[in-house]
């Protein structure tokens, strides 16, 4: 069961600890035979290292292409030692076996992560490497293989103890060579359909590197990790968390809520919204971070508690003040100056995550989600804001049309069914995830009034407000619970069987009503 090595082929082109590698190895008596720059890298340390050259008979060409792919070479990794046709073969045609061997692939994920020209990424697409590992991976039986250089460790620890590399080793070491060698392919095909201009299959791209492990799930007897697909969008995944608690399960999924939600808002204004279990509890513009902050706290100060605050530029004192003054979990933002930092610094659990920028909403992607047996895949709600047909006998003013874009921003990010009232910029109301969409319209209002109750204000904020709805108002009762409120304007997908019935409810109702023939669902 244990494979002594007399003969080890290295290749490497990160050239990590293989020197003390290949020491350890001759010292044991192993012929080394390696490609052009490693030879030279181990004859430079005083080793004594066999061409592949000489080996194959047949020089190293094409800069390189073609250099260990020769059956010399891949006979002596392939051979069943138990087979007496197959070591009769390489007697035959003078074919040494090899033992071990050694490979780290050409770097062509770390050539397309640096911007190299795409001749640059070609040429850095590894053949022979991936050749031998496959070889040497299916001949376990008989030969142990490294694919990184974290693997020597292990190989020279069993050699010390055993005398050669153990049967479970080398089983080991042939399932991770598959998985690397897998995970290569993958990042080429993903650059390759990149630059063909097909979908990027990213996600498998890399096949979804573990960034942190967490303590546990959504609850806590579920497991749990946190995976990254090594995209470039600033968002949960790339920031960096400055100080806090290590991020939760529930953490990760609602920080990037927010700050997904909350690039779609302001545009060149100062916005803020505050997340709870994935929806917006409340969002709002400002003249000022901390205004938006104060304004976005105001639609649900009982929800808010707990919360995820996202904002859409750099936080400075004022902002970090008025958020540090209320119980948060986490805060995202593109940037934060050194005296914000310091106040959120006397808030030690609080966990503060940095991006450089902000996400560009219209950007395509994929989105996944995972159903039993499979996985759903589709492009990402990407679609912005592009029509607004007025179709009520009135025209909504313009402060109402102001709002009803900021309203339909947010409900976009509000689970299904979502109504969403807004006014002045900020939203007072937010009913979200029902099953009927007149049960959302209804909540909305109820929530709004019950926050004027606490907050000792004059009247509900629901009246002058206006409302957007993710979908259609399939009947005109949602409607009419939203006049009810107060609630003077409306955006919608429009298309219903019964929209006649439903817009001339609204012109009865005195409501500004605009379509926008898109809907926005969100589960
Ligand atoms: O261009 S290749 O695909 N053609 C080959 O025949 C070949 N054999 C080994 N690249 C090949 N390699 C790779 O060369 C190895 O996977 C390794 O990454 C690299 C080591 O080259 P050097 O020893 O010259 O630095």
């Amino acid at each position: 069961g244990v494979v002594a090595v007399r003969r080890a082929l290295i290749s490497v082109s990160d050239k990590t600890g293989v020197v003390a590698f290949a020491q350890a190895l001759a010292a044991r008596g192993a012929e080394i035979v390696s490609t052009g720059g490693t030879a030279a890298a181990l004859r430079e340390a005083g080793l004594a290292v066999r061409e592949v050259a000489d080996v194959t008979g047949s020089p190293e060409m094409m800069n390189g292409r073609v250099k260990t792919l020769h059956p010399r070479i891949h006979g002596g990794l392939l051979a069943r030692r138990d087979d007496a046709a197959h070591m009769a073969a390489l007697a035959e045609h003078a074919i040494p076996a090899i033992d071990l061997l050694a490979v780290s692939l050409y770097p062509f994920e770390a050539t397309v992560a640096r911007g190299a020209s795409p001749e640059d990424c070609v040429e850095n697409i590894d053949i022979g490497g991936p050749a031998m590992l496959r070889a040497a991976a299916k001949n376990f039986a008989g030969v142990a293989v490294a694919s990184d250089p974290e693997d020597y460790a292990a190989i020279l620890a069993d050699i010390a103890a055993v005398g050669g590399v153990g049967v479970g080793l080398r089983r080991r070491l042939a399932a991770q060579t598959f998985a690397r060698v897998a995970a290569y392919d993958a990042a080429v095909s993903a650059w390759m359909a990149e630059q063909a201009g097909l979908e990027t299959p990213r996600w498998r791209a890399a096949a979804g590197r573990l960034r942190q492990p967490l303590r546990y799930g959504e609850n806590p007897h579920q497991r749990a990790a946190f995976y990254v697909d090594g995209a470039a969008r600033p968002g949960v995944a790339a920031a960096r968390q400055v100080q806090g608690k290590e991020m939760s399960y529930n953490n990760i999924a609602d920080t990037d809520a927010a700050f997904e939600a909350v690039a779609e808002l302001g545009g060149d204004r100062p916005a803020c919204i505050v997340v709870k279990h994935a929806n917006p509890c409340g969002a709002a513009l400002g003249d000022t971070l901390a205004e938006a902050y104060g304004r976005a706290f105001d639609c649900d100060r009982v929800s808010a508690f707990g919360g995820v605050v996202a904002v859409n530029r750099p936080l400075d004192t004022a902002a970090a003040e008025a958020i540090t003054g209320v119980f948060t979990e986490v805060v995202i933002a593109p940037g934060a100056d050194a005296a914000a930092l310091a106040v959120f610094s006397q808030k030690a659990n609080l966990r503060l995550l940095l991006t450089e920028a902000m996400p560009d909403p219209a950007e395509d992607g994929l989105a996944w989600r995972q159903v039993s047996g499979g996985w759903l895949a589709q492009s990402r709600d990407a679609r912005l804001l592009e029509e607004m047909k007025v179709v009520t006998a009135r025209a909504p003013s313009v402060a109402e049309l102001a709002d009803l874009r900021f309203a339909w921003a947010v409900a976009k990010h509000v689970k299904s069914n979502a109504v969403v009232y807004a006014k002045g910029q900020a939203t007072v109301g937010v009913g979200a995830g029902q099953m009927s969409r007149v049960d959302s319209a209804r909540i909305a209002a109820r929530k709004a009034a019950d926050m004027a109750a606490a907050l000792d204000l004059p009247e509900t904020p629901t009246k002058g407000a206006a409302v957007a709805s993710d979908a259609f108002f399939p009947f005109a009762d949602g409607l009419e619970a939203l006049a009810e409120a107060g609630a003077t304007a409306v955006i919608q997908p429009g298309g219903a069987m019964r929209d006649a019935e439903v817009i001339a409810a609204a012109d009865r109702l005195g409501l500004a009503m605009v379509f926008t023939g898109l809907r926005h669902f969100r589960h």
